[in-house]
């Protein structure tokens, strides 16, 4: 069976790329921790002097809320958004720059463009996990992790092809982060059940922050021996919102 990626520059003469889709990105919150603009100054102080008997009582103002919850102990921060990947779109000069690849010597470079499958989502290249078949790759990334991050999430967006048929998995991608000498969370993973029509988009907070570490930020995928499957993956943001 041939596999469904071909050399790089066979695709040449294909048609043009479509973003037909519309990705669907997923708003990155930013924890949005506002103070209360009314302050906490709602009552009438007397400025200075003794009160004055004939004056009438200063009004209540039951409507008025009380802010205790506002700027609770322990200090506050601004909540600022990092984006942390390198290369996060695929298409730096040169190809593959800051991604490191674990494939076999007769597949074909995972990032770079393969428009007779699907068009790339953002010009010109896109990351390309398995598409053969018996296949096992790796395409990896180092990422410091600033201290003080409070959550780390990771959205992009990813369209899947398949040879293969009915309810049964036989191929799988996936995306993981890894602190040093920790096990592998996975983020997102999929499956050849998983085909899609066009490009689709994801968004996934991690369980943990890894605030001050280095981690590896890994795409994996396996096939078994027949009937490929390409799991393609663009445009990614890994959103760091850090308290400064
Ligand atoms: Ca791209
Ligand atoms: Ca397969």
């Amino acid at each position: 069976m041939f596999p469904v990626l071909a050399a790089v520059g066979a695709c040449a003469s294909a048609t043009p790329a479509t973003d037909d889709e519309g990705a669907v990105d997923a708003a990155v919150t930013d924890g949005g921790k506002t103070d209360d603009p009314n302050g906490s100054k709602d009552a009438a102080t007397p400025d200075g002097g003794a009160p004055d008997p004939d004056a009438p009582a200063p009004p209540v103002d039951g409507a008025v809320p009380i802010d205790a919850a506002v700027d609770a102990p322990g200090g506050s921060c601004t909540p600022t958004s990092i984006q942390l990947l390198k290369n996060e779109a695929f298409d730096k000069t040169p190809l593959g720059s800051d991604w490191q690849e674990t494939r076999k010597a007769e597949e074909v470079a995972l990032i770079g463009k393969h428009a007779n499958i699907i068009g790339v989502h953002t010009e010109p290249n896109a990351a390309w996990l398995c598409g053969f078949n018996s296949s096992d790759q790796h395409l990896v990334q180092q990422i410091a992790v600033p201290a003080g991050t409070t959550a780390l999430t990771l959205s992009g967006s990813y369209a899947i092809k398949t040879q293969e048929w009915g309810s049964s998995i036989y191929d799988k991608g996936w995306i993981e982060v890894e602190a040093p000498g920790g096990t592998p969370e996975k983020l997102k993973e999929w499956s050849d059940n998983d085909e899609t029509s066009g490009w689709a988009g994801f968004s996934k907070a991690a369980t943990s922050a890894y605030a001050g570490q280095t981690i590896t930020f890994r795409f994996r995928c396996t096939t078994d021996s027949g009937s490929w499957t390409v799991f393609i993956f663009d445009t990614l943001t890994l959103t760091a919102t850090v308290c400064q």
